[in-house]
Formats: structure tokens, C-alpha cells, sequence
């Protein structure tokens, strides 16, 4: 009988975490994941393996991490170098700065107001933050739609964390209110994403 992972994956259901039980569950790393509150009920009890009680984290028995960009990188090293592949590091470090700085941060404005605020706070969305982050997610977006003209995924010919990382915000796009629709090439990359069980459905059999 196997012996059970070592290695464990606190999660919840929101942006970042569910990108890291996706890459995790793509590159089907034996981890135990267990789904966590770590800004609710289980505050105190997550602070020493992040101080800022958000997840993902990643333990194992030697290296906790927190931040899913170096979960990731970590899960790529372990269990399949060409979802980051090696010689091509720069270029999906280009997509996951890009996406951070650029992308996903406009995108999450319509995240936060469209969905964690109705959820988590007693106040109405930010429509002048919305409105503000409309003209930036356009302008991003239109780049991403470019580049993609000329390719399937953003490096390489296969999925690498580069589309997983960029893809982010879009498996909410709907619910958020993230208008995706002048972006066909956006909409037909994204769909080939969704043809990957992990990404489609990450917390499948999972709470
Ligand atoms: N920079 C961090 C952000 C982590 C973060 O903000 N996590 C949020 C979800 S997106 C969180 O833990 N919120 C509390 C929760 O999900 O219960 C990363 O990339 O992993």
C-alpha cells in the first residue's frame, strides 16, 4: 500500500489558491490538500506558516512556502519540469510579472468588488473602481488577445504556468463581470484551458 503524502496544500476556493490546486492537481503531485480559513476562525493558528494567514501553503518537511507563484515553481521542479521549463524560465517569468502587475491586478478589481465584497463586506461594490479598472483591463487584455493571435498557449506549444498564472481571474469572469467579450482569442485560449480537468475543475473529490 502507498504510504500517504508527506506534503500537504491549505487552500480555499478563491483566485490564488485555486490556481495552486490546479497546478498541483495537473501535475497530479501526491499532496494531501486540506482547505483552510486562515484570515476566519483559523487566524492564529496559520501564522507561523504564513504571517500574512492567507493561502495557498505549501509544507513539507523541510520548506513551507507560501505565495502560489513559488508554490508552483516548487511543484514544477518536483514533478514536471516542462510546466516551467527550465529553458524557458524568463519568458513564463515575463506572464507571471505581466499578470501580477498588469493583468490579473486589473482583472481583480472586478474580483473583489464583484465578488468577494457581496460576500465578505457590509458595503455596496466600488463602481468607481470598477469603472477605473475597466479602461486598464481593456488595454491589457487587447495585448493578450495580440499575442495570442499567433499562438495556442503563451510559451511553447503546451500549457505551461504562464497560461495558468495569466488564466487566473477568467474561470470568475462571469460572476465577476469581467468583459471578456471583445477578446475571441482570449475566449478560444481560455477554452482550451477549460479542456484540462484540473483547471475545469480543480477541487473535484476535494471540499
Ligand atoms: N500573493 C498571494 C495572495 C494570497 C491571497 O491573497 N490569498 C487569499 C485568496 S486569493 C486568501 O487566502 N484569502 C482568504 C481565504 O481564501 O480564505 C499569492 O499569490 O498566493
Amino acid at each position: 500500500m502507498a504510504p500517504p503524502p508527506a506534503d500537504t496544500l491549505y487552500y480555499s476556493h478563491n483566485l490564488n489558491p485555486r490556481v495552486a490546486v490546479a497546478v498541483a492537481r495537473h501535475l497530479r503531485a501526491p499532496l494531501r490538500f486540506v482547505r483552510a480559513d486562515p484570515m476566519g476562525r483559523e487566524r492564529a493558528a496559520f501564522r507561523p506558516i504564513n504571517p500574512n494567514t492567507r493561502v495557498p501553503i505549501l509544507v513539507e518537511p523541510s520548506l513551507t512556502l507560501w505565495e502560489t507563484d513559488a508554490i508552483a515553481m516548487r511543484l514544477a521542479e518536483r514533478f514536471d519540469e516542462g510546466f516551467w521549463p527550465p529553458a524557458r524560465r524568463a519568458e513564463v517569468m515575463l506572464w507571471v510579472s505581466w499578470a501580477a502587475h498588469h493583468f490579473t491586478s486589473a482583472a481583480g478589481v472586478f474580483y473583489f468588488e464583484h465578488i468577494v465584497v457581496p460576500r465578505y463586506f457590509d458595503r455596496a461594490p466600488d463602481l468607481a473602481a470598477v469603472q477605473a479598472a475597466d479602461g486598464d483591463f481593456r488595454g491589457f487584455a487587447a495585448i493578450l488577445d495580440d499575442t495570442l493571435a499567433s499562438r495556442r498557449w503563451l510559451v511553447g506549444d503546451a500549457p505551461t504556468y504562464a497560461d495558468f498564472r495569466v488564466a487566473a481571474a477568467l474561470p470568475f469572469a462571469e460572476e465577476a463581470r469581467i468583459p471578456l467579450e471583445p477578446f475571441p482569442r482570449i475566449r478560444a485560449w481560455h477554452g482550451r484551458l477549460q479542456e484540462l480537468d484540473a483547471w475545469r475543475d480543480p477541487f473535484a473529490g476535494l471540499d
